[in-house]
């Protein structure tokens, strides 16, 4: 029996050890997805719910779009799998080059892996033998970022910072890690549209403090997400990045954006480095690359990265690093009709024409209960409660649970609502998300 909707019905939810879930909570009050179109879920018990966070930050393109849809089908019967290891297949060659011509200019190879956490990993030992190619060999520390998400892996865990993800394994971190302050100030800071003007000082404490207590030479590569997703919802201040690429140039270290959530149009660009006018020397993407429909991940490397390796192996394999699935050609089929569906239904520029209506909706909750700031960048919004004293993170739990039994899904991230829309939104949608966000909001008082 294979139809959802009828095994959804005693169903036996134990053997699935979940992630990222109470998995406790879930097991006594499951909430089952069987079906999804365009905006919307179709859950278990036959109800629609708008995704109003591209489900993880993920289905730029909303759900099950037919050229995607076909895109894995076909390939699926023609060529299931084989391997990148010194065989190819033309899709996963096409889908990189597509991924270039989207990438600043400079930014042209395209290593794939199959998540976002292989993607920093992959990132992070680039740039250590990188370093070690040119003779830099003591370059091995990295810089993160409090409040960073840049995934679950071990790299990815040591660079990041969100205590949760960190803490229950210290023992398995990195070493030659430090970390930036993050750019949050509510004092300073709060109910701004787009970036705020203040705060790009805090660029520089990696020249003021890190680079002087570390030295430069032993410092390989600073990691940051241009705008800061599972830490909370962080916009950068105007000037921040282009400060971080300046100090970065002045000291031979490499700038690596984890575009995982920003890229593929979240920003009304293909990538936020574009947004931004920043280029990085490594770019992360996942996520919207697919849009969803099957796992990919990648790394964009600037050319000279790229010559570096190539030149210096002497005919040998260049750089020891892979996966049995890097460039899987499910992935690329499914990157291909999904690029596709972005440039044929101008869905960046749509991010773009919608970003003022999104604003407005985002910071219309400024005066509502516990509200204590409203923040956007084009399609990425946040709205922070104030913790309910000894309880930090239930309201926005609540709200998050109000919401969808209302038909609307955003996501709590401890005190902070997130709001992704898929890039296909109407503002009918919108509307519905902002009316019943901001309801739950007033109940939950
Ligand atoms: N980098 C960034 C910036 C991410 O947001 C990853 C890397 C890891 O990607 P994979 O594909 O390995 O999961 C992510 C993932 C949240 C949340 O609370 C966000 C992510 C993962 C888990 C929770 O918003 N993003």
């Amino acid at each position: 029996m294979n139809d959802p909707r009828q095994l959804a019905q005693g169903l036996d939810l134990e053997a699935f050890w979940m992630p990222i879930t109470p998995n406790r909570a879930f097991k006594a009050a499951p909430r089952l997805v069987v079906a999804a179109q365009d905006m919307h879920y179709t859950t278990a018990e036959g109800r629609q719910v708008i995704d109003a966070m591209a489900t993880l930050w993920c289905v730029n393109a909303g759900h099950c779009r037919p050229r995607i849809a076909e895109a894995i089908a076909s390939q699926a019967r023609t060529l299931d799998y084989v391997s990148s290891y010194s065989l190819g297949h033309p899709l996963a060659f096409e889908a990189a080059r597509r991924v270039a011509e989207l990438a600043p200019e400079g930014l042209d190879h395209v290593f794939f892996v199959n998540s976002g956490s292989e993607a920093v990993d992959t990132a992070l030992k680039i740039a250590l033998a990188y370093h070690r190619l040119r003779g830099e060999a003591t370059r091995t520390r990295f810089v993160g970022r409090e409040r960073g998400f840049h995934g679950a892996n071990f790299g990815g865990m040591s660079v990041g910072g969100v205590q949760a993800y960190r803490k229950a394994f210290a023992a398995g971190l990195l070493p030659q890690v430090d970390h930036l302050a993050h750019t949050q100030d509510l004092a300073a800071r709060a109910f701004v549209r787009g970036q705020p003007e203040t705060g790009a000082d805090l660029a520089d404490e990696l020249e003021r403090r890190i680079i002087p207590l570390h030295d430069a030479i032993n410092i390989a590569a600073v990691i940051v997400e241009p705008v800061a997703g599972a830490g909370g919802v962080l916009i950068p201040p105007r000037g921040y990045l282009e400060r971080l690429r300046a100090i970065c140039d002045r000291h031979g270290i490499l700038l690596i954006f984890d575009e995982v959530i920003t890229g593929f149009g979240r920003l009304g660009r293909p990538f936020a480095a574009e947004y931004f006018g920043v280029r990085p020397d490594l770019i992360t993407f996942a996520k919207g690359i697919t849009s969803g429909a099957v796992p990919m991940g990648g790394v964009i490397a600037r050319k000279e990265i790229y010559r570096t390796f190539i030149e210096a192996a002497g005919g040998g394999v260049e750089f020891f690093h892979g996966y049995t699935y890097s460039g899987h050609p499910l992935a690329a089929a499914a990157a291909l009709g999904a690029l596709d569906t972005y440039a044929e239904e101008r869905l960046f520029e749509r991010a773009n024409e919608l970003a003022d209506y999104f604003a407005d909706g985002v910071h219309a909750m400024r005066g509502l209960p516990n509200v204590i700031d409203c923040r956007n960048l084009q399609l990425i919004g946040a709205v922070e409660l104030a913790p309910r004293p000894g309880a930090p993170g239930a309201r926005a739990l609540e709200v998050h649970n109000r919401a969808w039994e209302r038909g609307v899904f955003v996501r709590p991230i401890g005190d902070v609502i997130a709001f992704c829309p898929p890039l296909i939104v109407e503002k009918r949608h919108l509307d519905v998300v902002f009316g019943v966000v901001a309801d739950a909001i007033r109940e939950v008082a």
